[in-house]
């Protein structure tokens, strides 16, 4: 599974603080702490639409100096942030996100086919807004996988974000969310299936009881990579539990290896 962490971003009280006061101390912690917790890649986002870039420019300076290797999710609602910040990213990273609105694909998926290694978040979605069955995201899954073949983005690079709505309000959510990805799969089995874990529980309490239930679910359902907060212990060990269960970590090697290293919080 590949863990994308979503703790820097500026959607969370304590990091628009941060970011506000360029407190860089704060950003380098949250940083360093998601990569010690197996984080393959850190999402960032700014949260404000004025000084986007330079907010995501600062925060990408700061964390590779102290990490060469790591490797960027660039959030953002503009892709001219987008693309400004690329050519800071030491490594290739992925571009969170892409999708039929605006001019978004047309704008980043040019820019990204030559850049060797980017991957590119695609959520399915289009002009008409929210989509509400299955058969919507279906049509925006097939119009972007063939615009992205034109434009020479292969599949291996795209991860498809179905998008999930809170329980709450959208009884059918999970299901959709579900019914997209084993259609996915379906079509193409080595399809990089993504999600947030937060937008299902919107609203309710106990959101990380919900949140958790959702990771499993999707897992056991294609779902291979996730933007989620690897310091949450309860959460990191499912992702290494489910992963044992679908028999896709061989003996164990890496549940063993993470509760080794303390990862899942329990006591040993
Ligand atoms: N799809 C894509 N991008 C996304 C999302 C998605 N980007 C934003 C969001 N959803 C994912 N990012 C966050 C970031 C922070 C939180 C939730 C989603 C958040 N974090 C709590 C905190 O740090 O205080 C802790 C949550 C926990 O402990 O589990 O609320 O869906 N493509």
């Amino acid at each position: 599974m590949l863990i994308i962490g979503e703790k820097l971003n500026g959607a969370i009280k304590s990091v628009a603080e941060a970011i506000r006061n360029r407190d860089g101390a704060f950003i380098r912690g949250l940083a360093s702490r998601q990569l010690d917790s197996r984080a393959d890649y850190l999402d960032i986002c700014s949260g404000v639409p004025e000084g986007d870039a330079d907010v995501l420019g600062w925060m990408i300076d700061l964390i590779q100096t102290d990490h060469p290797d790591v490797r960027f999710s660039l959030d953002s609602p503009n892709p001219d942030t987008i693309l400004a910040c690329l050519p800071l990213c030491k490594n290739p990273g992925i571009i969170n996100s892409v999708s039929l609105e605006g001019d978004k694909i047309e704008k980043i998926l040019p820019a990204v086919s030559g850049e060797k290694g980017w991957g590119v978040i695609a959520l399915l979605l289009d002009e008409t807004g929210m989509p509400e069955t299955v058969e919507k995201r279906m049509e925006s899954f097939h119009r972007i996988v063939e615009r992205a073949a034109e434009i020479g983005v292969s599949m291996d690079r795209l991860y498809f974000d179905p998008l999930v709505f809170t329980v709450a309000t959208s009884p059918d959510s999970f299901l959709n969310f579900i019914g997209a990805s084993r259609k996915i799969r379906e079509e193409y089995p080595d399809a990089h299936i993504i999600s947030g874990l937060s937008n299902i529980s919107h609203g309710l309490p106990s959101r990380k009881t919900l949140n958790h239930a959702f990771l499993i679910g999707a897992m056991m359902n294609g779902m291979d990579s996730a933007i989620m907060d690897p310091l949450n212990r309860d959460m990191l060990g499912g992702v290494y539990a489910a992963e044992a269960l679908l028999g896709i970590d061989e003996y164990c090697i890496e549940y063993l290896s993470a509760y080794r290293e303390d990862l899942f919080g329990v006591q040993k």
